[in-house]
């Protein structure tokens, strides 16, 4: 992980772009499209593309059922994508990569299966007033159902973790469990996470790292960062849909339970009960997302030809410009770090506009942001707001699309003022 700019590199990035198909376009006539929702989802290039395609025309078979050349090879494909997944984020063996759809259900699966094995009423959980709702609301239906105990913590006015409180709570709370994210996606902050997970074994609590906005913009090493889970989904990392991944320690994973019930997961099945697979089949129940491993896998390639420290540098750099050209607008606040301190995301409120009316403005001059809460109500109340207006980057994006988004907004306090 590198959580400061690192040294920018020099490389085509205009060649880069133009491997995004989608990004040459028109939205209106007249009017072209600049995209500044990556991260909700990011757009794919031309080789995540081609790798799907191909499959479906060439490969495409059920895996790990039939003996036939198709299935063998989809199969070899689908384990390869596992394979890739784990150099890529520094697992130690693939065994340690779960496919699931997203990060939602990658922390839902620990939720429901390491959770509901070793949680018991007592027991704390500490989370952080910035994590999304996909980090909050399985650990809150778990509280229910077992009386545990949910603590938070505290995020500074300048948008940081609070790290004093999180030290009081690590020490007096004793959690059981301490599930943080990586990178906020709405302030962009990138939390000190080896620190964390650092302390938090020493009073003897797993970590669970969300990963989905740290993990496609930034280099994440899973054995440096020491975290026992880490969640992510393909479709922010320039991959598909409906394939996510969960990293677990193979040890943990063992010991867990399996998840959902059905074929794949099973070694034997006899009529009043069940022997699981081994790992990670255990949590892959049913039919996978083949095609989307294999996107996937493509995606991976395809960051790393590129190198995750040139992208997280290119999109500091392009988040650095952001911050400086949205301090001209009159009556904007950006919440969040300075831009040394975060990932390429703004979310910022304007005095005269609702952060809708804001987003529908810009698109008419083909600006693509985000308006609303984004999924983390919890932080917008810490900062008394009920939405925000982001604009998040990517390595496609350029300095002239933030200046099209300052342009626009010009035109928001034209038309509010
Ligand atoms: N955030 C956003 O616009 P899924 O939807 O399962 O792929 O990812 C959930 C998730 C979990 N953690 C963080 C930090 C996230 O940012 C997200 C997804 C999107 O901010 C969609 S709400």
């Amino acid at each position: 992980m590198n959580p400061r700019a690192a040294t920018p590199v020099l490389l085509d990035w205009q060649g880069i772009r133009e491997q995004f198909p989608i990004l040459d376009q028109e939205v209106r006539p007249g009017v072209r499209l600049v995209y500044l929702d990556s991260a909700a989802t990011s757009q794919k290039p031309e080789a995540v593309i081609e790798a799907m395609n191909r499959f479906y025309r060439k490969t495409n078979a059920n895996i790990h059922r039939g003996v036939h050349h198709l299935a063998e090879e989809a199969t070899a494909e689908y384990e390869q994508a596992r394979m890739r997944v784990a150099a890529f984020i520094g697992a130690e063996q693939p065994q340690e990569i779960v496919f699931t759809r997203n990060t939602t259900e990658s922390i839902n699966l620990v939720m429901q299966t390491w959770g509901r094995a070793n949680l018991h009423s007592g027991d704390t959980i500490l989370l952080t007033v910035m994590e999304h709702h996909s980090n909050i609301v399985p650990w809150q239906m778990l509280a229910s159902e077992r009386g545990l105990q949910l603590e938070f913590v505290p995020v500074t006015e300048e948008g940081r973790l609070d790290l004093p409180s999180m030290e009081r709570l690590l020490e007096e709370k004793r959690p059981a469990l301490v599930a943080v994210t990586q990178m906020s996606n709405v302030l962009g902050t990138i939390n000190p996470v080896e620190e964390i997970v650092r302390r938090a074994h020493q009073v003897g609590a797993l970590v669970l790292v969300d990963g989905a906005q740290s993990v496609p913009h930034m280099a994440v090493n899973v054995r440096s960062l020491e975290a026992d889970f880490l969640a992510f989904s393909g479709h922010k990392m320039c991959g598909p849909t409906g394939i996510g991944v969960l990293y677990g320690k193979r040890a943990l994973l063992e010991a867990m339970p399996p998840f959902l019930g059905g074929g794949d997961m099973i070694r034997r099945v006899r009529l009043r009960e069940f022997e699981a697979n081994e790992v990670p089949h255990k949590f892959e129940a049913g039919t996978p997302a083949i095609a989307e491993a294999i996107g996937l896998k493509a995606a991976i390639d395809f960051l790393d030809g590129i190198g995750m420290d040139a992208i997280q540098s290119h999109e500091q750099e392009i988040a650095a410009y952001a911050l400086d050209r949205l301090s001209e607008v009159p009556g904007l606040r950006v919440y969040g770090p300075p831009a040394a301190e975060r990932g390429g995301v703004a979310s910022f409120s304007m005095k005269s506009a609702h952060p809708h009316d804001i987003a529908q403005v810009l698109d008419r001059y083909g600006v693509a942001v985000r308006a609303g809460h984004h999924c983390a109500m919890p932080l917008h109340e810490r900062y008394g707001l009920a939405a925000t207006t982001r604009a998040s980057f990517y390595l496609y994006n350029t300095r002239a699309e933030v200046d099209l988004l300052v342009e626009a907004l010009g035109k928001v306090l034209e038309l509010f003022a």
